[in-house]
């Protein structure tokens, strides 16, 4: 076994207790309300999920297993001569809630290394593909195709102890994040590069290996690292973690659920306004040919899409109600690498002119800048400019967290989520409206 596993293992253990005991003492204990507002909007605030991995404050952000992004980037293991942390080491804290050892590490990257190998045929039904379709369709079609790989599946089929269900599910898991990279990286090179493809380098870390297969050099593995931690998790409401859980619920196993939240990552919504922001960012250089935009004239720009109706991408959040942590992070990375670029000036007077204007438009909850606004620039400057691929980064990110929950639902015996729907007639009648 793994020490990984072996780990794992007995953190499950000394935690189902704790699941047991909140059923069957405290079962009845109420822990909130819901209103007639949250039933029609979209479940906002409503607290019915339990995940341990990581808990997003309106007004702090993320912490992944308590730490904040600061404190999750300072104290994780590093790469030799490298600014950002291993993705393996993150994966061990979102698993375990411990911070790695370098050993801890190098025991996750090798059994990553392997697993890494991807079947054939799924290069194959890639290239089968027409030539238009969307990297996050793709990305989608490639992991569902791998299905037939799950060992979940084949050992519930021959019958599987419920208390075991994790062990094949976290042998998914592991064979899914150190397949997805290599999976991520062809999509890119077939689409973008000719099918011109770079074999992996099983010697690299996560992030190494990523840039190496990408095709572009130094810093791009710290980009790398950092955008897969930074991506990984945000509790569990969201709708690409809320999609993992829900299905996997059904016993799914983590191929088909990984997939199913690959594609709701893919709204405009949610994942995609990475790739809304940069076609929002080149449109406006566009229309200024080579000229800078003042503030008066960003303003305008920001203006004029509200006005015809659309979202400003990049902006809001469903719970955060400041200026998202991931933001700040990479706002750090652009100051120390990228400080004189064009197009992150064109993010920082964004950052100056949008708030006030979303607050004065008076309609968006948070006026504040989300992950997606800083990310896409920094893959822009270090050459990967085909935007429709960004959000098959973050789905790399976001499979590290959903599976490190699925791991946990599996282990902690989470049944299916079955929420209860009414009709329209019922909640007029619960509201107490006169017709
Ligand atoms: N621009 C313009 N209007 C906005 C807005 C923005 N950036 N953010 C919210 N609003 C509007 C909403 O569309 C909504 O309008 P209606 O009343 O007409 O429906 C109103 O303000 C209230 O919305 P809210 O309660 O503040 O926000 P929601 O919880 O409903 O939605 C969203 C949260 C992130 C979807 C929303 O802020 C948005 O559409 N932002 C732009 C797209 C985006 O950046 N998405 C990525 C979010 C982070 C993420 O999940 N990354 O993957």
């Amino acid at each position: 076994m793994s020490g990984l596993k072996e780990k794992l293992s007995e953190k499950i253990d000394a935690h189902r207790p704790r699941t047991t005991k909140l059923l069957k003492e405290y079962g009845d204990v109420k822990v909130g309300e819901v209103n007639v507002q949250q039933v029609i909007g979209g479940m906002r605030g409503v607290k019915s999920l339990v995940t341990d991995t990581s808990y997003l404050d309106p007004m702090e952000g993320i912490r992944f297993r308590g730490y904040t992004i600061p404190e999750t980037l300072a104290k994780l293991p590093k790469p030799e001569g490298v600014e950002m942390p291993y993705v393996e080491g993150h994966f061990y804290l979102l698993l375990t809630g411990d911070i790695p050892t370098e050993n801890d590490v190098a025991d996750v990257a090798q059994e990553f290394q392997k697993r890494g190998e991807v079947p054939q045929y799924v290069f194959d039904m890639l290239k089968a593909m027409p030539a238009d379709s969307h990297p996050m369709a793709m990305f989608s079609a490639a992991i569902v195709a791998m299905q037939r790989e799950s060992k979940f599946a084949k050992e519930y089929k021959d019958g599987l102890d419920k208390m075991k269900y994790w062990e094949p599910t976290y042998e998914d898991a592991m064979d899914i994040l150190a397949k997805l990279p290599r999976v991520a990286a062809f999509i890119y090179r077939l689409k973008y590069k000719n099918d011109d493809q770079i074999a992996p380098d099983p010697k690299l870390d996560l992030g190494g290996n990523f840039a190496k297969m990408m095709g572009v050099d130094k810093p791009y593995d710290d980009v790398s690292r950092m955008y897969f931690i930074l991506h990984s998790d945000h509790e569990s409401g969201n709708v690409s973690a809320h999609t993992g859980h829900l299905v996997a619920s059904a016993l799914s196993d983590a191929y088909y659920a990984v997939s199913a939240m690959i594609n709701g990552l893919a709204g405009p919504l949610h994942g995609l306004a990475n790739e809304q922001v940069l076609r929002w960012l080149q449109d406006v250089k566009a229309k200024m040919g080579d000229k800078t935009p003042s503030e008066e004239e960003m303003k305008k720009f920001v203006w004029d899409t509200l006005n015809s109706g659309q979202v400003i991408p990049g902006y809001g959040h469903a719970v955060l109600r400041k200026t998202d942590p991931r933001y700040a992070a990479q706002r750090d990375f652009c100051l120390k690498h990228l400080k004189d670029d064009t197009l992150f000036g064109y993010v920082d007077m964004l950052y100056r002119v949008t708030p006030d204007i979303l607050k004065e438009h008076g309609k968006a909850k948070n006026p504040w800048p989300n992950v997606d606004a800083q990310s896409g620039v920094i893959q822009w400057y270090y050459g990967v400019q085909e935007y429709d691929f960004y959000t098959v980064l973050f789905g790399v990110g976001r499979a590290i967290g959903v599976l490190a929950n699925i791991v946990w639902d599996r282990a902690l015996g989470y049944p299916i989520e079955r929420p209860k729907s009414i009709t329209t007639d019922m909640l007029e009648e619960i509201a107490g409206v006169k017709k």
